[in-house]
């Protein structure tokens, strides 16, 4: 049976795992809309991992005696300056996820929940995975600058990076 806290604190993960999802959902249409198909396919994909990490917690919360909630949610913001933007964002939402994510696990120790704080390993290890690959692609985002050649090449290495990725509920 779940603490009261550690329940809590997953139904607030659970909310901001959907949240990420959505602002994703808001990026992507924004690249589709101003000429960057890649990106727009890698953030559609990201948008679906993030809705697989909330089912996740979900299930975990439900399968663990307690019981999920879900919540009201702010819009996304729905227009951006440049693609280097959207990718800016996307980093700073991703540390900020790792926090919650730190501070959750940090809870479960508290409680010495240490079944909790297993399966939140997963979700520790992805942010590692998650923030070094926007960190890679803000990189080469900021090594070309304006130029449009450049923004081209990355569009595409998006393409293929989400081509060739599994799809998220295989993860
Ligand atoms: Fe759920 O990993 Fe990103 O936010």
């Amino acid at each position: 049976m779940l603490k009261k806290n550690v329940e809590d604190a997953l139904n607030a993960q659970i909310l901001k795992e959907e949240h990420s999802s959505r602002i994703y959902l808001a990026m992507a249409i924004w690249c589709e809309a101003n000429g960057y198909p890649g990106a727009a396919a890698f953030l559609y994909r990201q948008s679906d991992e993030e809705r697989m990490h909330q089912l996740k917690l979900v299930h975990y919360v439900n399968d663990r005696g307690g019981k999920a909630v879900i919540g009201s949610l702010e819009t996304p913001e729905a227009s951006y300056n440049s693609l280097v933007d959207v990718f800016q964002k996307v980093m700073k939402h991703e540390q900020y996820i790792t926090e919650s994510i730190n501070d959750v696990y940090a809870i479960t120790l508290e409680e010495k929940d240490y079944t909790t704080g297993n399966f939140l390993q997963w979700y520790i290890n992805e942010q590692i995975e998650e923030e070094s690959t926007m960190s890679t692609i803000l990189d080469k985002l900021n090594l070309v600058g304006d130029q449009k050649g450049g923004m081209f090449h990355i569009d595409k290495e998006l393409e293929a990076m989400t081509a060739a990725a599994p799809s998220p509920a295989a993860e």
